[in-house]
């Protein structure tokens, strides 16, 4: 049977967490969708993780997609922590790296997307946090290639961004609730 291993990877409080949650919930994992800011996600499992609303440690959470076994880690984002990502980079066989549309690219952003080039690894961006104000569409893309040196793939585009109405769509599609050509989600190519 196919087993694929997936890292999320960002900054302290990108959203992976929020993000891991997001999937086991969309892929029928879980009934109910956690919440860090309440404690109740499945990767925040440590008393000080709940009660900091942090991810110390890597957590692991595995589903079924029909034939394939999706291994999903859920990595730290604080620097302090960084080993246990390093760590969980040997096992990976592709990298998702979260990015808060409005924070964009942090020196802890850097130092990942380096580590995973270093790694060989197939890298894709999503960029998360659409729906705050300040939310950032073509500039971030800019700044991903500049301060990443990513080659960005588009793949998905939002409408809307900046208020709780956001919507992701297919890019070049209209969304799910209208037209989405501002592009905002990547995909690694090679590096530059
Ligand atoms: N507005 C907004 N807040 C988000 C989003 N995703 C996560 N957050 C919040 O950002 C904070 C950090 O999220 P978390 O998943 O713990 O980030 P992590 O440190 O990368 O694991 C929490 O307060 C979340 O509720 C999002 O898409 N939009
Ligand atoms: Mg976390």
């Amino acid at each position: 049977m196919a087993i694929v291993t997936i890292g999320i990877l960002a900054h302290v409080d990108a959203g992976k967490t929020s993000l891991t949650e997001r999937i086991l919930y969309q892929t029928g994992v879980v009934p109910a969708l956690g919440s860090v800011d309440k404690g109740t996600t499945r990767t925040d499992t440590l008393e000080l993780e709940r009660a900091r609303g942090i991810t110390i440690k890597a957590a692991v959470v595995s589903f079924q997609l029909n034939e394939l076994t999706v291994n999903l880690i859920d990595t730290p984002g604080h620097p302090d922590f960084i080993a246990e990502v390093e760590r969980s980079l040997r096992v990976l066989d592709g990298v998702v790296l979260v990015v808060s549309a409005v924070e964009g690219v942090q020196s802890q952003t850097r130092r990942l997307a380096r580590a995973v080039r270093a790694a060989g690894l197939p890298l894709l961006v999503f960029v998360n946090k659409i729906d705050r104000l300040g939310a950032r569409g073509e500039a971030l893309l800019e700044e991903l290639r500049r301060k990443l040196g990513l080659r960005v793939v588009v793949m998905n585009a939002a409408a809307g961004r900046g208020t709780r109405g956001r919507r992701a769509g297919r890019c070049g599609r209209p969304g799910p609730g209208g037209r989405a050509r501002d592009p905002t989600m990547t995909r690694d190519g090679a590096s530059r």
